[in-house]
């Protein structure tokens, strides 16, 4: 979840061409209907608030006096707070909304520990996921009021709100007794059983206890001792840190030490140092059930993207998410989506798709997607993962038609930007290649399978120069010298004089992509059909079909250097074609054939009339 590392790219010159749509015409969404939008059909911005608008300076501090490791504010470190809140993200709506988003997905704005980590190395909870307060928004965000004020006005426009929840850890309040010279090690269940205080030859607690395997509140009730592995307590003065109080137990806890992201203590460890909970116990289960139930009662908000997923046992999340689909329905909210992080970096949808059948997740982000789609858009590899992909859709639960709620997504946080992985694979691209590529891959994520999710500041080409830190740059004016000294791909400007401009080449196709999307739903709820690919760049195509008539849109996209003509199968009875992007052929060359020419780096979706 949270790593650091720097990476710098040089950049040097090549020729390069693309396909350029034309501008953007954005109809507003219907406002009234929203509700009744099924998840494929969104397009999704994702936006950490901290790095969004400042639209209250008050706020900054949240409240707090003295220096920044007690408010946790200082815009010039990428690590701290920098301002942004729920009141500047509701003033941008309209920038948001005319890119073609029908759904906002934020960082979670919920209270957190401001500042923590060790003595020099100090960093604050501007990302929120250190939470301590799972009731109220965060203080440097603004205040529940104000984030009512944020749903009612994203509904208004019919726009969707999806909150990002954590059930996986609190912040790191809890501390141990014991330090080994390695910080705190993972206390395997195997040298460290439940029975035994500090190891398997320790004396006998938690007499009767059937082990966390036994879900039953009689089972549970007899976990009183927490000293098997550590002796974890609450510093003084933080005894009632977090909310609800029950929190502030440390028997809700795994208390095992700091996770090594392996086997067990994947379920069970710390995140450095983060407090991981006993999601196996039915208290913490049915305590989740409340807050985040409570949420949906309150504000009435659309879908929750869960963090760390693959962190909580599978069993909590069968019984979190039906009592969450339940309590949206009861709130008149058919369509709540609830997508998952089961984060990797490999080609790997079943992993992904263990989640849905396992734990019962509707629906997980698909890391397998950015791993296709960035590798072929960067020219990293061809096109075959990409093709393959959508036979391995039969995998998730509800096979190919619940793929197509995966949300897709070209980089984000933690992983970093597709700006920075294409520089990474092409060190000597042009700006023109560097913008061309970046287009193609947006291309493929607004037209093909899936939900796709704009990471904010993407539609201004920063390019994150890192993981994690690196890739959440301001998109007001920043202060922070790593962010401004970027070369931003197809703009000249800097992340230091603000990033709201709808007329930056890539937020203008993202918005001409996301408008053909929206009024064409072969592409958000059609099949798809491969029709070309290859082990190196070059062509890749794939139909799609409208779910009502049948009819065919063929897409094209060419992930190489040259251009491309080539034959492309189509179905017989498309016999002429609109193009709604990029150069499409008039008619068929015979029944079931089209040719198909293609600058290199371009795209075209093309519309069969009949
Ligand atoms: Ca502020
Ligand atoms: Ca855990
Ligand atoms: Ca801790």
């Amino acid at each position: 979840m949270l790593f650091e590392s720097r990476r710098l790219i040089p950049l040097l010159l090549v020729a390069a061409a693309a396909a350029q749509p034309a501008a953007a015409q954005v109809p507003p969404a219907p406002a009234t209907d929203y509700r009744a939008r099924s998840p494929e059909q969104e397009i999704v911005y994702f936006v950490l608030p901290d790095r969004f608008e400042n639209g209250d300076t008050k706020n900054d501090r949240g409240g707090l006096k003295g220096d920044r490791l007690t408010t946790g504010y200082d815009p010039t470190s990428r690590g701290f707070y920098h301002g942004g809140d729920l009141k500047g993200l509701t003033a941008r709506l309209d920038y948001v909304q005319s890119l073609g988003a029908t759904a906002i997905w934020f960082a979670p704005i919920f209270r957190n520990k401001p500042v923590q980590g060790p003595k020099g190395q100090e960093s604050a909870g501007y990302h929120g996921y250190w939470v301590t307060d799972f009731t109220s928004v965060d203080s440097h965000f603004g205040t529940n009021a104000e984030f009512r004020t944020f749903v009612d006005a994203a509904h208004a426009r019919g726009m969707k709100v999806y909150m990002d929840i954590i059930a996986n850890h609190t912040a790191d309040v809890i501390q141990y007794r014991e330090a080994t010279k390695d910080g705190y090690p993972y206390h395997s269940k195997a040298d460290y059983p439940f029975s035994r205080r500090g190891g398997a030859g320790g004396p006998a607690i938690n007499p009767g206890f059937a082990g966390d395997s036994d879900g039953s509140p009689a089972n549970w009730a007899r976990l009183t001792d927490s000293t098997y592995a550590y002796t974890p307590y609450v510093p003084k003065g933080e005894e009632h840190a977090k909310t609800p109080d029950w929190l502030n137990d440390t028997r809700f806890y795994h208390n095992r030490g700091n996770t090594d992201w392996k086997g067990e203590s994947s379920q069970y460890g710390d995140f450095v140092g983060l407090d991981d909970l006993a999601t196996e116990d039915p208290r913490v289960v049915q305590g989740f059930i409340d807050i985040y139930g409570g949420w949906i009662d309150r504000f009435g908000i659309d879908g929750f993207r869960i963090d760390t997923a693959r962190h909580v046992n599978p069993e909590f999340w069968r019984a979190f998410v039906p009592a969450m689909l339940a309590r949206a329905k009861a709130r008149g909210i058919p369509n709540f989506h609830i997508f998952g992080e089961v984060a990797t970096d490999l080609y790997d949808p079943a992993l992904l798709a263990s989640w849905t059948r396992n734990a019962g997740l509707p629906s997980v982000l698909d890391f397998a997607f950015m791993r296709a789609a960035v590798d072929a858009a960067s020219g990293k590899t061809g096109s075959e993962e990409l093709a393959r992909l959508f036979d391995d859709d039969a995998l998730y639960e509800g096979g190919k038609p619940a793929a197509r709620r995966l949300p897709t997504f070209l980089g984000n946080h933690d992983a970093g930007r597709f700006g920075m992985f294409l520089k990474q694979a092409n060190p000597a691209a042009s700006s023109e290649e560097l913008l061309a590529r970046d287009k193609l891959g947006h291309a493929l994520m607004l037209t093909l399978r899936g939900v796709p999710v704009i990471y904010y500041g993407d539609e201004q080409g920063f390019v994150s120069d890192g993981n994690d830190q690196m890739a959440r740059e301001d998109m007001f004016p920043s202060k922070v010298a790593e962010y401004n000294d970027n070369h931003l791909i197809g703009s000249n400007s800097s992340t230091a004089t603000g990033s709201f401009n709808p007329d930056h080449p890539l937020y203008r196709t993202i918005a001409e992509l996301a408008r053909i999307r929206r009024s064409t739903p072969a592409l958000s709820e059609g099949t798809t059909r491969v029709r070309a690919s290859s082990d190196k760049p070059g062509l890749f195509a794939v139909s799609r079909f409208d779910p009502a008539s049948g009819r065919e849109v063929l897409l094209a996209f060419n992930t190489s250097a040259s251009a491309i003509s080539a034959n492309v199968a189509v179905d017989p009875a498309s016999g002429s074609f609109t193009a709604l992007a990029g150069p499409c052929p008039g008619a068929a060359i015979a029944p079931g054939s089209v040719a198909i020419q293609l600058p290199p780096f371009g795209y075209a979706i093309c519309a069969a009339k009949d």
